[in-house]
């Protein structure tokens, strides 16, 4: 398949994938879907990278679903359109490997809520996340109202999604919503120097942790505790025995 709005590049085990349509701020049409729908298939079937960072052409991040592909829906086209992009947003979710989302500017609506479907968020100084949807008449359909108060609490996400306002890089760094803020000319750099650091980890322990923890949130703690024992075991049928060798050998792991 060409893709027409979505950039994959491999840099060795990373892979860097940017939209691409900058005129309108990368807005988030069907062709977005159906391009990144086909990518997390390739990526699944084929296991091209250990780690993927996700980032915008020019200006914008995302500057949300594209409005005027969405004026014209009605309510049950609104409903199949809000399930597609919810299914592409969890297959984003639940890939096998961590996804880093490089922010690096306007992440409104549907681009703040793809970027909270990424595993980490590092942000430009000069990024602005917000829900603005109450402002179009709308509310979030790409599960923002589900994803948020699990990220900063539900007192924050009321506030943000109710006042429908803007929140910059800085103050959704101290609301947890991202894990660092770089200026805009380092936000790459900075985003591969945590996707090497990942990829230099036992690959299935990184894979692991990543579906412990996104299963486990959502279920009892104790299922969550169940979860985790039988991927720890797992873990020492093969990398972990060759990670506590290579460690008492002083030598590096043989992955
Ligand atoms: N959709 C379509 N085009 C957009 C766009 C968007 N979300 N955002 C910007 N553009 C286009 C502009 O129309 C303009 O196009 P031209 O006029 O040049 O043809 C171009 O991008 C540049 O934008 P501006 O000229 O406005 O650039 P500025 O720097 O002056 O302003 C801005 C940047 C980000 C502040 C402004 O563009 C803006 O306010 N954009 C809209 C932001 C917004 O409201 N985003 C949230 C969209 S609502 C649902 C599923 C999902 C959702 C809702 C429901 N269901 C299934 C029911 C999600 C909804 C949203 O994401």
């Amino acid at each position: 398949m060409d893709y027409q709005i979505l950039k994959p590049q491999s840099f060795g085990d990373i892979g860097v994938l940017t939209i691409s349509r900058p005129k309108s701020l990368n807005a988030l049409n069907s062709l977005f879907f159906t391009e990144l729908l086909h990518f997390l298939d390739v990526v699944n079937t084929d296991e091209p990278y250990r780690v993927l960072i996700l980032t915008g052409e020019g200006k914008a991040f995302v500057a949300g679903a594209d409005i005027a592909e969405m004026v014209d829906l009605d309510s049950a086209g609104a409903l199949r359109f809000s399930e597609k992009g919810q299914q592409i947003l969890l297959m984003l979710e639940i890939l096998p490997i961590p996804v880093i989302a490089a922010v690096n500017g306007y992440a409104l609506g549907g681009g703040c809520e793809l970027a909270m479907a990424c595993d980490i968020r590092l942000a430009s100084e000069n990024a602005l996340f917000g829900q603005p949807e109450v402002n179009l008449g709308l509310i979030p359909g790409y599960a923002g109202t589900q994803r948020l108060p699990r990220l900063i609490g539900l007192g924050n996400a009321l506030k943000w999604i109710l006042s429908g306002e803007p929140v910059d890089a800085r103050e959704a760094y101290r609301l947890g919503l991202v894990q660092g803020v770089s200026p805009p000319e380092k936000l790459m750099d900075d985003a591969f120097k945590l996707a090497r650091t990942i990829a230099s980890r036992g690959p299935d322990a990184v894979k692991h942790a990543k579906r412990v923890m996104r299963k486990g949130i959502d279920l009892h703690f104790e299922k969550g505790m169940d979860l985790e024992k039988s991927y720890f075991a797992k873990q020492f049928e093969k990398e972990g025995e060759e990670g506590m060798k290579a460690f008492l050998e002083k030598r590096k792991p043989n992955w």
